[in-house]
């Protein structure tokens, strides 16, 4: 297939940067050598991980790999020991590709591991190696793994064509070009922040720039320094909603801003307004999953959707509402804003299987080839698509991030002072969902206190998962078949 990123093959602006992190930048020159002689060392690997800090070597990294036509898997570093023996065990890399000086966990110590230079003379052959790897439209770009109601998470194929086709959509939908400089703060090891946040500009021929961190300051900074578009999990959004209306600089950098999109998750209506009405700004919405790399998107060019929706299907994606009974509800007849339906997508930004799931997999998709997302929406007369909740209540969204209360579930009651344990999704202004435990202690006299829970959970699976509320009970609720009736745990 054509190249993945034509402004590093043929370079014709060397010296623009490619990539901003903090204080270290690249050029698109400094990036093709960097990348290429990268890509030269790990052609032919198989599937690699890569280690995936926030930093500018993640970045290389992935661009060389994908050069080279070497599948990777992204790792979240702070990934706890459980769930990365199972990434790995499951995806097998051949080698791990990491920033010089990092330490690595003893999980990871076992395999070879290559560093990532940055710093790679620009006199060098910056072309990638050709036919070292698997660069057609089907061959597999990412491995990127996500969470189920229940077990442990899946890893999500994502082929080329689906990266390109995405991209390319957006371009689109958002009027993305080479001028555009893309500020965010996303981890790098999922979808939003790999490949929309780094990626997309990349292909486009302009401007990352990661903050390394999120905070209003750091946005204000960036946008005020050229920044054009701002990407951000609802999180983020809701607290720059909170600091705008005091912080006359954090307003003036987003009004200039070309566009602020928001996606992972719903964004508030009460924060759409503050930032609204303190900049005269609003943010759009676009609509995504790991499987399905972006569905929907509002367009740059519609200002007349209303805050809350998330767009209409972007180019090349085709989407349709699906009563309970399976039966696709008419196009024409639920367009009324109110009817819902599950969202089932169709098109060249979906995934192509999950690892070693052909179960999972087969379950994914229809008879006749579509993704079920497991998104109920409506649908309003102009196609804009309105997401009103989920089928499976044992999904949780908090931060952006999707977490299944199986995995937590399981990870409690590996702790030896927990007897029982539920876990539930609660409302929370700041991360959207809270991860909230009930347990019933082994003992109640001598009940692991939360934040012991907490700990345990950060370490076994990841940070993010880790329960922000415990409530501890004397029993779980369970109806005469014995399950846990979850929706009468209310804190
Ligand atoms: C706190 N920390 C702990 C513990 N408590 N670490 C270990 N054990 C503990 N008990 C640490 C954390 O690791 C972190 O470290 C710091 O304390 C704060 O963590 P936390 O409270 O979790 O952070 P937060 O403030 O709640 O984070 C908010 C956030 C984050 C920055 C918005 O949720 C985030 O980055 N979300 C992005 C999710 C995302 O990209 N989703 C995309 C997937 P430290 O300070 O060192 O970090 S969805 C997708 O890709 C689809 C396609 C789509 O549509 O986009
Ligand atoms: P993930 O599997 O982590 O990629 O998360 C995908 C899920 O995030 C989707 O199935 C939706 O439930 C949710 N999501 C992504 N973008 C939005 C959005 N703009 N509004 C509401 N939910 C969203």
């Amino acid at each position: 297939m054509a190249t993945l990123f034509p402004a590093l093959d043929a370079l014709p602006h060397p010296d623009r940067t490619a990539l901003r992190f903090g204080g270290r930048a690249l050029t698109y020159a400094g990036l093709a050598a960097a990348s290429a002689a990268l890509a030269e060392r790990i052609g032919g690997a198989g599937r690699v991980a890569l280690w995936a800090t926030p930093s500018l070597e993640t970045a290389v990294a992935a661009v060389a790999a994908l050069r080279a036509g070497v599948p990777v898997v992204p790792l979240n570093p702070k990934t706890g020991e459980r769930e990365l023996a199972h990434i790995l065990a499951d995806s097998t890399p051949a080698l791990v590709l990491a920033a010089a000086g990092v330490e690595l966990p003893a999980g990871l110590e076992e395999l070879p591991r290559t560093d990532v230079p940055t710093d790679v003379p620009t006199d060098v052959p910056t072309e990638a190696p050709p036919g070292a790897g698997a660069t057609g439209p089907e061959d597999t770009a990412f491995v990127i793994y996500t969470s189920g109601t229940t077990g442990p998470p899946k890893g999500a194929l994502l082929p080329r064509r689906a990266v390109a086709a995405t991209l390319d959509a957006l371009e689109d939908s958002w009027e993305w070009t080479e001028s555009d400089t893309v500020v965010h703060a996303l981890p790098l090891f999922h979808v939003h922040g790999l490949v929309l946040g780094t990626l997309g500009p990349l292909r486009r021929g302009g401007t990352v720039h990661h903050l390394g961190s999120f905070s209003p300051e750091g946005v204000t900074a960036a946008l005020a320094a050229g920044g054009t578009m701002l990407f951000g999990v609802p999180t983020m959004y809701h607290r720059l909603a909170g600091a705008v209306s005091g912080d006359p600089g954090l307003a003036a950098a987003l009004t200039g801003a070309r566009l602020l999109v928001s996606g992972s998750a719903g964004l508030p209506l009460h924060d759409h307004e503050r930032i609204s009405a303190a900049t005269g700004r609003r943010v759009i919405e676009r609509y995504g999953m790991t499987e399905t790399l972006m569905n929907t998107s509002v367009r740059a060019d519609d200002a007349a959707s209303a805050p809350g929706t998330v767009g209409v299907p972007v180019r090349g994606v085709e989407l349709r509402l699906v009563d309970e009974d399976g039966s696709a509800l008419a196009p024409t007849a639920s367009a009324d804003g109110e009817t819902i339906g599950e969202i089932q997508v169709r098109g060249p930004n979906l995934f192509t299987a999950y690892l070693n799931r052909p179960d999972a997999t087969a379950a994914a998709f229809t008879a006749d080839g579509w993704f079920r997302t497991g998104d109920m929406a409506t649908r309003d007369a102009a196609g804009h698509v309105r997401i009103v909740g989920r089928k499976a209540t044992d999904l949780i969204k908090s931060g952006g991030f999707k977490i299944g209360a199986g995995e937590i579930e399981n990870a409690l009651l590996d702790h030896p002072r927990v007897r029982e344990a539920a876990v539930t999704g609660e409302p929370d202004p700041d991360l959207g969902e809270r991860v909230t435990a009930w347990i019933v202690p082994a003992d109640p006299d001598r009940p692991p206190t939360a934040d012991e829970l907490a700990d345990h959970v950060a370490r076994t699976l990841a940070p993010h998962k880790r329960p922000r509320t415990v409530h501890y009970l004397d029993a779980l609720p369970r109806n005469d078949l014995g399950k846990i009736m979850k929706r009468s745990l209310h804190g």
